[in-house]
């Protein structure tokens, strides 16, 4: 069996390995995902249903769940991240100097998947895979690595990840019209979006970093959009609904009148709302007109139940202070 294929079987499969082992599936992954270098929006057919997730932060037991969810289907399901799939070292905190290394298995695992089936499991950029272009708050990944490889080589196998989260897309939008992107949409006047998303810096500062206006925070980059501007996006386009990640402050809401759902899927969020580890599925064929044409579900106790999509912005289910973005 290769690397490849151990991994997406086994997130921790090469936790205690030599380093080789690791510079090895980089290699394997790098070599499959060729050919792409972060531009381009992924069209994906509608013959299927879709299953989609929102920002994950190391939590890659919810994640293999996921992906196991949606492949286990005859034929499997296409499987989109929205991005965020390291820092923040979820089980962990606040105690940062027992970092179990979940960033680090969470985005091995996916890219193994990615590698593994390229036109099916798609991982879209969330700006935490973005450190270079734009400086992220909570950065834990290196440390998280430096646990996990001997330490002289943790910086080269940081780098090496940074490089492919470089290539990855920024977008993705279904056949059915529902666009996906971790935070947001571009600035008005790059709203055509046309067959690509360029990667210079307004067009990835608006679908990596921005936040609808009712969630916005000032974090220093990124800006908010409106209700207005978010269907006027979407119809410059001929797109319905989009699903996002980024903003913790919705989560498993419906708003902007049915065209936006905020999905996270991480243990880390469920402590600051109680609906943090979520999956939507976008379903096959028929078209999606508002987020009530969507099958959200919550991982409860190890199963993905079905979940009720609530409709507006309030009553936020966020008792405590919410984390840094
Ligand atoms: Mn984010």
């Amino acid at each position: 069996m290769d690397l490849v294929e151990s991994v997406s079987n086994d997130p921790c499969h090469l936790q205690g390995r030599p380093v080789a082992d690791f510079h090895a599936f980089l290699d394997a992954v790098e070599e499959a995902l060729r050919g792409s270098d972060g531009a381009s929006l992924v069209r994906l057919p509608s013959d299927r249903p879709i299953q989609v997730i929102g920002d994950s932060h190391g939590d890659y037991a919810s994640v293999e769940r996921a992906v196991r969810y949606a492949r286990a289907h005859d034929p499997p399901q296409r499987f989109v991240g929205l991005g965020d799939y390291i820092d923040r070292a979820t089980r962990s905190e606040p105690e940062p100097t027992s970092l179990p290394g979940g960033s680090v298995w969470n985005l091995a695992f996916l890219l193994a998947w990615a590698a593994r089936a390229p036109h099916e499991v798609i991982l879209l950029r969330g700006n935490h895979e973005a450190p270079r272009r734009f400086p992220v708050p909570v950065m834990t990944f290196l440390k998280e690595l430096r646990r996990e490889v001997p330490r002289g080589e943790a910086l080269a196998i940081y780098s090496r990840c940074l490089d492919l989260c470089d290539r990855l897309p920024a977008a993705a939008v279904s056949e059915n019209g529902v666009f996906l992107a971790h935070g947001g949409i571009p600035p008005p006047h790059r709203w055509d979006l046309g067959r690509s998303v360029p990667v210079d810096a307004a067009v990835l500062e608006g679908l990596l970093w921005s936040d609808p206006i009712e969630d916005y925070e000032d974090r220093g980059v990124g800006f908010a959009y409106t209700a207005q501007e978010l269907e006027g996006f979407l119809r410059t386009n001929g797109w319905q609904v989009m699903i996002k990640g980024h903003a913790p402050v919705h989560l498993g809401r419906s708003m902007h009148g049915g065209r936006l759902l905020t999905i996270h899927t991480s243990d880390l969020f469920q402590r600051f709302g109680h609906q943090g580890i979520l999956m939507a599925e976008i379903p096959a064929k028929r078209p999606v007109r508002s987020t009530r044409d969507l099958t959200v579900r919550r991982l409860v106790n190890g199963s993905w139940r079905p979940y009720t999509i609530e409709e507006g912005t309030r009553g936020s289910h966020a008792p405590d202070p919410l984390p840094e973005p």
